[in-house]
Order: structure tokens, then sequence, then C-alpha cells
């Protein structure tokens, strides 16, 4: 085996966290600027994380240590610039021999660039003529509905606001977002289910809770603010009973840097009462598993069920029971690999537990039957009424930090009629009704030519999407590609014919508006809503907030119209004002965010009002669940996060947690399967779609891991080659890439 594959045999967190923020500051060049900045991260006078959506307990406390927080703060306050030198020395096409790492690592963007096809190279351009330049090809395409308006989730509820309301302006809903690519199961799922697309916990049902389910997420690296939580329920004696084809260290054991004495006397708290390992993409079995187990413990005379919630609150429960009844045991078993034990085992725990909280992230979401697969979460806490009721309920664990926000405030290509309603009333301009695309449609309409301008609000749509070549083609026949970004990522050189690179301020950083120095707002996880404040000077006097290049854009496209954008922009409060006008639960929105820790909106489900089509929770069941198969020989593969990126951003080339240091190009499979296989430990292969042998991912090292038998995992984003564009959820239209069936072999063989 090789050297950089090593088993990691310490807990999450401790001293190896701390040494890794120091390393990540020193890189970015700024060790001293970079840690005064992390200090301000999630204070009441400070940035709200940009790590991810994890509440922090109420925003008001002292510094909460998080090393993956810390790299993104690092990452994003670095004092490297791609400055308009860089584009200088490199053509474009020279650009895209450079690694996804590397075009990152040239540092923040300070200057707008326009893309000349004459000498194959960006050069400066001024503010006003790149608005210019986007507002005639905007003006002079034939419909509104040939363009599309991308968001990734960092985007502040005041930026996100303010696009959308230009976009229906403009005339179209073609709003595809990040959240398209990961947590749309929830969002359409749970509406069905119960009445709201969001998570109905707060961190006070986490303090009363008495058995958390984690499904399909991986927090150590994901989201380490939750191992406080984790880390707490634990010490209180609460069981932690996770469902994760993969062992990761950061469910298993977490050494706190918040106190003092867990660190010095090298102390850890054990987190994961259970760990189960089921087959990937076979959770909707596990949880048909549980809830039948359930249903014959209550025939056994056990209170397994809560009959008066479900009588009261409820419609479906036969429908759910008769296939429940049809399936068999050894089917269960024969899918989730898990064992009967397992099943009783856990079924039992459910029973004891007055409170129960279930927990998922992408390992749930991103297969074909996500949405399905989130129904049966909904279903499995129905049948014992833990939704709306305090230390129970469910709770999606979203990705970006303000992904949540952005839907909230009108990021959505399926808009709502009464938000759409809203809008006119607010602003007197017709909104449109017909829906727009998502990602993958997007993709699909523009390979047509359907859609021939693409704005992007952050993200890297050319490497978040499924089937990386597929997408270069479509960005590549586009006639406009915008890009508003903080840093150069692979989007930027995948283009058609004319291309911008607009470069905006962080979280980091200070906005000075007309008004004064200005600070956003953010929805988290939980539905808290809180201020975000940067200080930082920016690295460029070029740079301009999301809002004011929005108000920019918006101003040179819409000629006619009496939405004051520039106004808007002078003081978020303005903004503030609009969307308290348009959005039910922004009442006095601009005096609430003020306060420390912010304010939360309502959830109905969790108050027990149900707002679904016949007013009750609703068991869903999908008969003909696509559960996971597999050919002889085959393994299902999933793609997976290391500890060190931020999605398609590479930070390093270590993965702690699993033992991987200085490379990505791994395979991790049981070693059985390897043995079965005829391959060695530690030798390279190829992994080769199942169904499409042209999509392959070339010559990885294949380490044997503790992960399910029949999985393996790569990384995401290298493995998305082997990604269909039309592997995807019906229902949600999230992309599948967490379960395709592979083929492995010998490297060049
Ligand atoms: N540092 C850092 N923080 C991040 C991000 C980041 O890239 N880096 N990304 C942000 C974003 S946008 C998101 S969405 C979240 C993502 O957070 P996660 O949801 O934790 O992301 P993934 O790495 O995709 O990991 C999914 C987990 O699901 C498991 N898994 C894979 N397939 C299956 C399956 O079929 N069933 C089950 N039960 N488990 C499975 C994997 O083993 C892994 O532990 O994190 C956010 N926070
Ligand atoms: N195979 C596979 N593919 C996946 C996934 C997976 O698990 N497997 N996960 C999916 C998921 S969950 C998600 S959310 C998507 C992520 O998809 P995206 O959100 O599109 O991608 P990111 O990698 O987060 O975007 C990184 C870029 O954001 C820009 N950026 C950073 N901060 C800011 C800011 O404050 N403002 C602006 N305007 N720009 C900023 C930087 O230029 C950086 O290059 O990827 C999806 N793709
Ligand atoms: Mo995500």
């Amino acid at each position: 085996m090789s050297d950089s594959i090593k088993a990691y045999r310490g807990p999450a967190g401790g001293w190896d966290a701390l040494g890794s923020v120091a390393r990540a500051l020193q890189r970015e060049g700024a060790p001293i600027d970079g840690a005064r900045t992390l200090l301000k991260a999630n204070q009441p006078e400070g940035f709200d994380c940009p790590g991810c959506a994890w509440p922090d307990p109420k925003h008001t406390s002292s510094f909460e240590f998080c090393e993956n927080g810390a790299k993104a703060v690092a990452f994003e306050a670095t004092t490297k610039t791609a400055d308009p030198a860089l584009f200088a020395d490199f053509t474009v096409s020279e650009l895209r021999e450079h690694s996804d790492h590397w075009l990152e690592a040239q540092g923040r963007l300070t200057q707008p660039m326009r893309y000349d096809r004459s000498s194959d190279r960006y050069l400066p351009i001024s503010w006003d003529a790149a608005f210019a330049q986007i507002g005639s090809v905007l003006q002079d395409l034939e419909s509104p509905w040939q363009a599309a308006f991308y968001t990734s989730g960092r985007t502040s509820n005041e930026a996100a606001f303010l696009y959308q309301l230009f976009v229906r302006c403009y005339g179209t809903n073609n709003l595809p977002d990040c959240s398209n690519l990961c947590h749309e199961a929830t969002s359409i799922g749970m509406p069905l289910s119960i009445g709201v697309g969001k998570g109905t916990v707060t961190l006070d049902d986490f303090d009363r809770t008495d058995l958390l389910l984690s499904f399909g997420h991986n927090p150590g690296s994901n989201h380490p603010r939750m191992l406080g939580t984790l880390r707490s329920l634990a010490r209180r004696g609460k069981s932690i009973v996770v469902f994760n084809p993969l062992r990761e260290r950061g469910l298993e054991r977490f050494r706190s840097p918040q106190h003092a004495t867990e660190m010095l006397a090298a102390g850890e708290t054990s987190l994961a009462s259970d760990y189960l390992q089921p087959r990937i993409g076979s959770d909707y079995a596990v949880l048909q598993g549980l809830m039948k187990r359930l249903i014959e413990l209550d025939r056994q005379g056990w209170p397994a069920l809560d009959h008066a919630f479900i009588a009261e609150h409820t419609i479906g429960s036969e429908a759910l029971f008769s296939e429940l009844e049809a399936i068999g045991w050894d089917r269960i078993i024969e899918v989730t690999g898990l064992t009967f034990a397992e099943i009783d085992r856990i079924a039992g725990l459910l029973v004891r537990a007055e409170r129960c909280i279930i927990a998922y992230g992408m390992g749930i979401t991103q297969h074909r039957h996500g949405t399905a697969t989130v129904q049966q979460i909904a279903n499995l806490l129905l049948l014992r009424g833990q939704i709306g009721k305090p230390g129970c309920g469910i709770c999606p664990v979203r990705g970006h930090s303000n992904v949540q926000g952005d839907r909230t405030v009108g990021i959505n290509e399926r808009p709502p009629a009464a938000f759409l309603d809203a809008l006119e009333r607010e602003f007197g301009v017709p909104m449109p009704r017909r829906h727009g695309g998502t990602v993958v449609e997007t993709i699909a309409a523009m390979s047509r030519d359907e859609i021939r301008v693409l704005i992007s609000l952050g993200g890297n749509f050319a490497m978040a999407a499924p089937d990386p070549v597929a997408t270069a083609a479509a960005l590549s026949r586009l006639q406009l590609s915008v890009g508003i970004h903080t840093k150069l990522n692979r989007s930027h050189l995948t283009f058609g014919a004319e291309a911008l690179i607009l470069p905006c301020l962080g979280r980091t950083d200070l906005d000075m508006q007309a008004s004064g120095p200005q600070f956003v707002t953010v929805e988290d996880s939980m539905s808290m809503v809180h201020a975000s404040r940067g200080m930082k000077m920016p690295c460029s006097p070029h740079l301009r907030s999301e809002p004011a290049i929005v108000a920019g854009i918006a101003a040179a496209t819409l000629t006619s119209g009496t939405i004051p954008w520039r106004d808007l922009v002078a003081d978020y409060d303005r903004i503030r004002d609009r969307i308290e006008r348009c959005v039910p639960g922004f009442e006095s929105y601009n005096e609430r965010v003020r306060l420390p820790g912010g304010f939360h909106l309502p959830n109905a489900a969790s108050e027990r009002r149900w707002l679904t089509a016949s007013g009750r929770a609703e068991f869903k069941v999908m008969a003909d669940a696509v559960l996971p198969t597999s050919g002889r020989g085959e393994l299902c593969l999933t793609t997976i996060r290391s500890h060190d990126q931020y999605n398609t951003t590479i930070y390093g080339f270590d993965d702690r947690y699993r033992g991987v240091r200085a490379t990505r190009d791994v395979l991790f499979v049981n070693a059985e399967d390897l043995r079965d296989l005829g391959l060695a430990e530690g030798s390279r292969v190829d992994v080769v779609a199942a169904a499409d042998p042209s999509r392959a991912l070339r010559s990885v090292v294949a380490v044997p891991y503790p992960i399910a038998r029949g999985s393996c995992a790569a990384y995401f984003p290298e493995a998305t080659v082997l990604i269909a564009l039309d592997a995807y959820d019906p229902q949600s239209f999230t992309p599948s890439y967490k379960s395709v069936n592979v083929l492995l072999r010998a490297a060049g063989t």
C-alpha cells in the first residue's frame, strides 16, 4: 500500500484540526489578518461563516472553532489575487490546461474581465461597459426564456431577492440553482408529506431528544459545528444511530477544540452508539425495514405506533401498511445488506425513545429515488407522532450557508403562485407564470440551443453539474456566459461566443454603499435568519457587492419600469423592507434581524399545521421504488467530498479522517470485493460505468476501506464523469450523484 494511504487513528477535531487551520492561513498568505478575520466568524457583530448551514448556538456565543469553517474563511480572505496581470500571462486555452485546484488557488478576482476572441485572452472592461454588453444581449434575445440565471447558495437574501426580481421582471422563471443538485428531493418531497420543505427542528430540539438517527451525511468534514451538538447528545447518554455505507471518523469519535480539558487530557467523546453500513442507495429499504418492524412490534403489544396521532393528523396509513406487508424480509435484507437483528435492534431503540430526530444529507437526496426516500423518513417519524413535538422532527442538513434563505426569498424555478402575486402587488409588474428549468433541464435546453445566455451568481456550473463532458459541450454553444464570482474557476473557461467575469465581494469583505457600511442576512438549516457583516478591506477597489452587480445588470437590461434599483442598493434596509412585504414570516425584518441571534421563521409542520392538499400529514408510498440492483461483478459507486474541499473548490489533497494524504486519485472499496474481483489492494484501477463504458474514471488507487459490500466511493468532482445527464430523480430532477453501477478493471487493460 502506498505511503499516502494510512488509517487515521485519532478522533475527529483535536490538535490535528488546529494544525490544519494554521497551515491554511499560512498558505493563503494571511496569518495575522486571516486570524483576526476568523475571530469574527459567527459573532454578533461579525459575518456568517460561509462554510456550512449548521446553526451556531444563538450567534451570540464566544468564538466556536471549526476547522473547515476556518479553511473556508482563510480561502476567501486570501491575500493572493487573480488580477489582469494573470490574465495577460495566459491565454484562455492555456488556463484550461491547469487544474481546478490551480485556478482557484490564484486568488481573488479583482476586476471585471471580458473575453477577447482575437487574443484568446480575458481583458479588463469597465463595469458600465460590462453591464451594457449584458443588457444588449438580453434585450436582443427573441424570448426571455432563452436566458437562464443560476444561483449558488452563498448568495445573501438581499442579493437573491433582487436577482429573482430582476429575472422575473425581465420575463422568465429560469432560475436553476445549486439546490437543484443538493436538497431538491427535500424541497419537493417534504411539502407533499408534511406541507413544508424545510426542517422542523431547532437546536433546542437536539437538547431535548432521546435518539438521533443520522442518514447519509458526514459532519466531521461538511458541517463540523454539528459535532458539538452530537457530542452533547452523547454526553447526555442519548443514542446516535448512523446509517452510512462508509465508516466516517467524524461520526465515531470527537475531541472538541472548544473544551480545553478534552484537548489537554487527550480525551474524546464517542459519538455513534450504533453504526450501520447499508449498501449505497438502499436507505429506502432500510426505512421500510424499520417501519415494517415497528408495525410488527405494535401488533405484539409494544407501544410502537402513535395511533392517536395517526388517526387525528394523517392520511394514507393503509396504503403504507399494505406496502410494508407486501415486501418480504428477505428482500429488505438482500437490498440493504443489513441483518434482521440490526434492524430489529434499531426498531427497539425507536420504540423506547419518547423523542427522536432524523437528520440526513446527500446520501439520501442524490439518488433516482431521492424524493421517495425523503418521504420514507417523514413516514417513519409520522408513524410515531414525532413531528411537531419538542425534541422530535426531521432535520435535512443543508449544504451552502444560505441555500435555504435563497429559496425562501424566491430563487425557485417553480415559484408558488402566492409569491408571484405578492411580487405583482408590491412592484406593479406582471410576473411570468410558466415554470422554468432546473439545472439538468437547463443543460438539455442549452444543448438544443433553446437557452442562449447563462448568468451565474456564484457557483461553478461547469463542474457542479452532472456529466462534465455533455455540460461543457452545452455551455460552449452559448452566445454569452456571465460569471459573478470571487474566484476563477472552470466555468469561466467553458463558454461559447462571449464571456464576462464580474468580481464580487465575499462574506468577509466590508460592503460600503451610498448610505454607509451594509450588512446582509442569511438563513441557516434551522430557519434562523441573522445578519452577516464583513469587515475586511476588499482586495481591490473594483469589487462590487452582489446586490450592486444585480442592480447594475437590471438597470442596463430593463430600460422601462419603476423599480428604483440603485436606490434599493444604496441601503439594504430598503431591500429587506420589500422582502418583508412579499414573503411571509419576515414581519419587522429590519428590527428583528438586528437582535442578537436574529429571528426564527415560522414552520407550520412544527406546530402540527399541515399545509398539504388534504390538510393532514400524508403518508407516501412509491410502489415501484427503483431499488439498487447490480449485475455480476458490478459495484455501486457514490461520489463524496474529501475533508479538504468545498464542493468544486479543492483546498488541498489530504482527506485526514479517511487516512488519505497528498492525493485525490482514490477509490474506496471493500477489501473482500477487491479480492473477489482479483484486484490487488493499492493497485491502480479504471472505473467504468456499467451502462456506458465510454464513461470512465481512469487510474485511481483501490484503497481497501470499511465500506458496505458491493459499494465503492470516489471524490466529487473527479468522479462526476461517471454520472450521466439523464440519471436523475424524476420527481425532483436531482442528479443521481450517489449511485451509479460501475465495473472495475486493472488500469490500462
Ligand atoms: N468542508 C465542506 N463543507 C461543506 C461542503 C464541502 O464540500 N466541504 N459542501 C456543502 C454542501 S453544498 C453540502 S450539500 C453539504 C454536504 O454534506 P454531506 O451530505 O455530508 O456530503 P457528502 O460528502 O456528499 O457526503 C455524504 C455522506 O453520505 C454517505 N453516503 C453516500 N451514499 C450514501 C447512501 O446511499 N446512503 C447513505 N445512508 N449514505 C450515503 C457518504 O459516505 C458520506 O458520508 O456540505 C456542505 N458543507
Ligand atoms: N458528483 C457530485 N456532484 C455534485 C455533488 C456531489 O455530491 N457529487 N454535490 C452537489 C451539491 S450538493 C452542490 S450544492 C453543488 C455545488 O455547486 P456550486 O454551488 O455551483 O459550486 P461551488 O463549488 O460551491 O462554487 C464554487 C465557486 O463559488 C464562487 N464563490 C465563492 N464564494 C462566493 C461568494 O460569496 N459570492 C459569489 N458570487 N461567488 C462565490 C467561487 O468563484 C468558487 O469558484 O455541486 C453538486 N455536484
Ligand atoms: Mo449542496
